[in-house]
């Protein structure tokens, strides 16, 4: 009698058959632009999830980064999703393989090969039909049509199972060394079951190194095309043409760049990859309570509405006090009420509903509209149509609010008679969202001092902003004394962030720089340490150095 093949190999033989699925849906997804399933349940489960973990969640990632000094913050949180995202599939992967091989172990008693293969391809179909739905609801980053993505998913799931019970079959017909000694109860893989297992796991690992060494230089190649796109940007736009260009405060060296390199601004959203819609084939939709909806092209909102420019300062909520979830850019598109003054709207319309590409929402009142021409849709950052990252084909500009009130990868906007919640409100964050007033210090240039009238100084400077509200002056404390005027430059615009100067008279030593702002009313930033959640960082940012 033949001693079945243990857990520990159905294991082994579960990670040898997941890795190379992974691979392949990569490649295939590069390639043919089949779905990457892995992000999409990653994405899925992120939208499912009780609101206060995913947040907490978000939040322990943004501390990690910022306490371990892992780099661009928005950036490294992304690569951090990714990484969580491979291995939670292959993990999962790996676990239901595992319960797989054991089933095909516990079913196996003199029962027919083909029955069994049955219920391996059964297996392959309970996991993958529910990553074919979830794909098919979440991904927004596919570009073949969707009955070739869900045939070919189920191809792939299919052909897992059935690997799986191939293996198995295989290692049974192998005798197993504790056998052959009359041991039993031990699990001890044989000689030819492990040959066997080194050989399939030395040809699925060749396919998965292949598959997804392939995928990634594709990916790469791409992500190259964008990057030489915003650079040939960059040469045809270039900082002279700031409005602030004559400003006389000028930038202490090492304080942030007024005008964010595109490449630079932070990107957060609900997505692993972010959303990839066709330009040609998008409209935007205006319906309920109008007199004519509307359906219109992109080439549509450039030809019928004048465009305004805007400087903006974007913040995230979920930027601690002094972190780089905030950046400056230009936006450009018409004002939102233009648009809408064309729908016609009826009696009873409060509010609007905007809704994104990837499920993503967010509800503004019509009253905020009416009253803010710069209230807006944008279709152009930084002079170039918006970059995928941050909402092509086009996003909504409010102004005085974080980033989470402001939808990119529109397509819908309704018309509503009541308010509602929208989708990072309904899962705990402040339902305003109003940008708190903040300042930060970016630089104490201890080698940039210089001597005048026989005093040496140090200039010591950052950003002040608090949303569309102005800042109205900057005072920085040395060592907690006396609160001393900053000199402000002149900001792009009343929606950017102020870059500060404060030329701090030179003593030897270590000391701890503090700053604190007001808002164009004069009223102060909130100096009480708080934390982002639920509504946005608050407290005084200082820094130790030693000059
Ligand atoms: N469709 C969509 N729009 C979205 C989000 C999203 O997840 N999906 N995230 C919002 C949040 S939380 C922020 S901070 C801003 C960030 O915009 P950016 O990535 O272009 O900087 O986008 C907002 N718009
Ligand atoms: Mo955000």
């Amino acid at each position: 009698m033949q001693r079945k093949p243990g857990l520990i190999t159905g294991a082994l033989v579960a990670v040898t058959i997941t890795a190379p699925l992974m691979a392949v849906l990569y490649l295939a997804d590069q390639i043919a632009g089949l779905a990457f399933v892995p992000y999409d349940f990653f994405d899925w489960i992120g939208r499912v999830l009780p609101g206060d973990i995913v947040i907490r969640a978000i939040h322990t990632i943004v501390d990690v980064i910022t306490a371990l000094n892992l780099g661009e913050t928005s950036s490294t949180a992304k690569t951090i999703e990714t990484l969580i995202a491979l291995v939670q599939f292959f993990v999962g992967g790996v676990v239901a393989g595992t319960i797989l091989f054991a089933v095909l172990r516990w079913l196996d008693r003199a029962r027919r090969t083909d029955v069994l293969y049955v219920v391996g391809l059964i297996g392959g179909a309970i996991l993958g039909l529910p990553m074919i739905l979830i794909s098919l609801h979440v991904n927004t980053t596919a570009d073949a049509p969707d009955q070739v993505r869900v045939l070919w998913l189920a191809v792939a799931f299919l052909v897992w199972g059935g690997a799986i019970t191939w293996a198995y079959l295989r290692l049974k017909h192998l005798s197993s060394p504790a056998e052959e000694a009359g041991m039993s109860g031990v699990e001890v893989v044989s000689l030819s079951r492990r040959q066997f297992l080194v050989r399939v796991g030395a040809a699925t690992a060749t396919l998965t190194v292949l598959g997804a060494g392939v995928a990634y230089a594709l990916e790469w190649q791409d992500s190259r095309e964008y990057q030489q796109r915003i650079e040939r940007n960059r040469a045809a736009a270039m900082p002279d043409d700031l409005p602030n260009a004559g400003a006389d405060v000028q930038p202490v060296a090492g304080t942030r760049p007024e005008y964010t390199p595109l490449e630079d601004h932070y990107r957060i959203d609900i997505n692993v990859r972010p959303p990839e819609i066709d330009g040609g084939s998008w409209r935007l939709k205006i319906d309920g309570l109008v007199d004519n909806p509307l359906e219109m092209t992109i080439d549509d909102l450039r030809s019928t509405y004048d465009a305004r420019d805007q400087y903006v300062t974007l913040a995230c909520i979920s930027n601690p006090v002094a972190g780089d979830l905030t950046s400056t850019t230009l936006w450009t598109g018409p004002s939102l009420r233009d648009v809408l003054a064309d729908a016609g709207l009826q009696d009873g319309a409060t509010h609007l509903r905007i809704s994104a590409e990837d499920g993503f929402y967010e509800t503004v009142a019509l009253d905020v509209v009416n009253s803010d021409e710069r209230v807006m849709l944008a279709y152009d950052w930084d002079h170039i149509p918006l970059l995928t990252e941050h909402g092509f084909p086009l996003r909504v500009y409010i102004p005085d609010h974080y980033g989470m009130k402001q939808p990119k990868w529109i397509t819908e906007i309704e018309v509503m008679d009541h308010d509602e919640d929208g989708y990072w409100v309904t899962r705990g964050w402040d339902k305003e969202a109003r940008m708190r007033a903040t300042s930060v210090i970016d630089v104490v240039a201890a080698d940039m001092s210089y001597e005048q009238d026989g005093q040496t100084f140090v200039p010591v400077g950052g950003i002040a902003h608090a949303g569309a509200r102005g800042i109205s002056k900057v005072e920085v404390s040395v060592d907690d004394g006396e609160w001393v005027e900053a000199r402000l430059r002149q900001p792009l615009s009343e929606t950017t962030w102020v870059l500060w100067r404060y030329d701090w008279p030179f003593q030897a030593g270590e000391h701890t720089f503090a700053v604190r702002c007001y808002e164009g009313d004069g009223t102060p930033q909130v100096e009480e340490r708080h934390s982002t959640m639920p509504a946005g960082a608050t407290g005084i940012h200082t820094v130790t150095r030693t000059v």
